[in-house]
């Protein structure tokens, strides 16, 4: 009796080397296999059979529901590196919520770029000391891993997973004053959103053509930006090393070499596709190809964020003429991090305050009581190099623009006024 057969996955690299992406789970654009009986063919045979074919299925006693599951090698890996974080000391929200039956469940399952269970949580695998431990490969992870995605940003924005994200609200920039007048405590302030361009996958899943492509048509957008706006776009590729370093140490420029990000495959074909749009006082940022397809950003010195934000706001609204971006109707603007969906805006400050930021632990723990994260002075995972921090709204979704914004402005306002309460004591 012949062997029935069932579909296996392509490679990875199969996969990516296709010209149109897989529609669906079902393989619709996949070859036919098993082969159905045609009038021209009474007898076909299977693809795997076939010299010099790519084999997309595989003999296997029983007949199984069709559909791409990992390869052998990625659930050997899924395995050894879900035991391995089971038997660490990891309080990433990775780790709290793939309980095993999760894990069983969804190990099996790809995303109709190819994407697997190894895709998402690879970064929590390797660095047990994530806060999070997850990133989506591509738009289709957020459906297909739902049941792993849900809970953790639950936690991480409080947003159930009935919740759906309200629509763009940038509200009016023009209430946010200056939080800090006196220029005593806030040395600079910056407001950043990511967005994802319709047509590319997120970052593990894009190759060097689409990396090129893409940072092609991002440069071509933002080389016509005008007003306030108008500026040079100046990709990695050559850049003079002691110049990018000089870009990154004044923070206009991501780092390179981020462990998490390298983890997850966020860094491939480096630095092809990746670079940095200034305008010419560069107070208007725009990085091309890092964590998200674009990251917007407008910052400057003191701490008027009415003024930054009102200029993130005005270029983000002419980029978005000219590019479409990916918006999930649930989930908001989709980002390759979960902790940025929804808004994805950050609001930062730049701050010193030396009397209740004299430990960092106590001030992440008031910095908790404002819904506010504190990362160190050169981004995030990084320490305090000369006792300021970076302080922003940890929330980006299931609330509006202007409210994420909102949440960090009247947090910090309560920052600094215990400050100056503190210091007159
Ligand atoms: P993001 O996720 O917002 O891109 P990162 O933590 O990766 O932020 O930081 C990116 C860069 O932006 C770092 O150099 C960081 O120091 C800088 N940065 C963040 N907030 C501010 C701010 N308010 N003023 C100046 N630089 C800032
Ligand atoms: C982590 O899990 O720590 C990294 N993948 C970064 C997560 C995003 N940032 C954050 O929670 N502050």
């Amino acid at each position: 009796m012949k062997n029935k057969i069932r579909r296996q996955s392509c490679s990875r690299k199969q996969r990516r080397e296709q010209k149109v992406p897989l529609r669906d789970a079902e393989m619709g654009d996949r070859p036919q296999c098993p082969p159905v009986k045609t009038a021209q063919q009474p007898d076909p045979v299977c693809c795997s059979a076939l010299a010099g074919q790519p084999a997309c299925c595989v003999p296997i006693k029983e007949k199984r529901a069709a559909g791409p599951t990992p390869d052998a090698d990625v659930l050997e890996k899924l395995r050894r590196g879900y035991e391995r974080l089971q038997l660490s000391s990891s309080t990433s929200l990775l780790r709290k919520h793939l309980t095993r039956e999760l894990f069983d469940r969804l190990k099996v399952k790809m995303t109709q770029h190819g994407s697997s269970l190894l895709d998402v949580v690879q970064s929590g695998f390797q660095h047990y000391d994530s806060n999070v431990g997850v990133y989506a490969p591509d738009a289709d992870a957020y459906s297909v891993f739902s049941q792993l995605f849900d809970p953790i940003i639950a936690e991480y924005h409080g947003f159930g997973p009935t919740d759906v994200h309200p629509p763009l609200d940038w509200g009016n920039p023009g209430t946010l004053q200056d939080l800090d007048p006196e220029n005593k405590y806030i040395r600079s302030t910056r407001v950043r959103c990511g967005r994802s361009i319709a047509g590319y996958p997120f970052n593990p899943m894009m190759t060097k053509e689409l990396y090129k492509q893409m940072e092609k048509e991002a440069s071509e957008v933002l080389s016509q930006l005008d007003g306030v706006h108008a500026g040079k776009y100046e990709t990695l590729r050559g850049m003079n090393p002691r110049y990018q370093k000089q870009l990154i140490n004044d923070h206009y420029l991501f780092k390179e070499g981020d462990r998490f990000l390298i983890a997850a495959k966020s860094c491939e074909h480096w630095p092809i596709g990746r670079g940095i749009f200034m305008n010419e006082d560069k107070t208007f940022l725009v990085w091309v190809g890092e964590e998200d397809h674009l990251r917007i950003i407008s910052m400057q010195m003191g701490g008027h964020l009415g003024e930054v934000y009102k200029r993130m706001v005005d270029g983000v609204n002419k980029i978005g003429r000219k590019l479409s971006f990916v918006r999930h109707p649930r989930l908001g603007f989709l980002t390759f991090c979960p902790t940025n969906l929804g808004t994805t805006v950050r609001a930062s400050v730049m701050i010193r305050l030396p009397i209740i930021g004299r430990d960092m632990a106590q001030l992440e723990a008031l910095a908790e009581r404002y819904n506010l994260q504190v990362r160190g002075s050169e981004g995030e995972h990084t320490a305090s190099a000369d006792g300021s921090y970076d302080i922003s709204n940890k929330r980006r979704l299931g609330i509006t623009e202007f409210q994420a914004v909102h949440e960090m402005y009247s947090g910090l306002r309560e920052m600094i006024y215990l400050e100056e309460l503190r210091s007159q004591l």
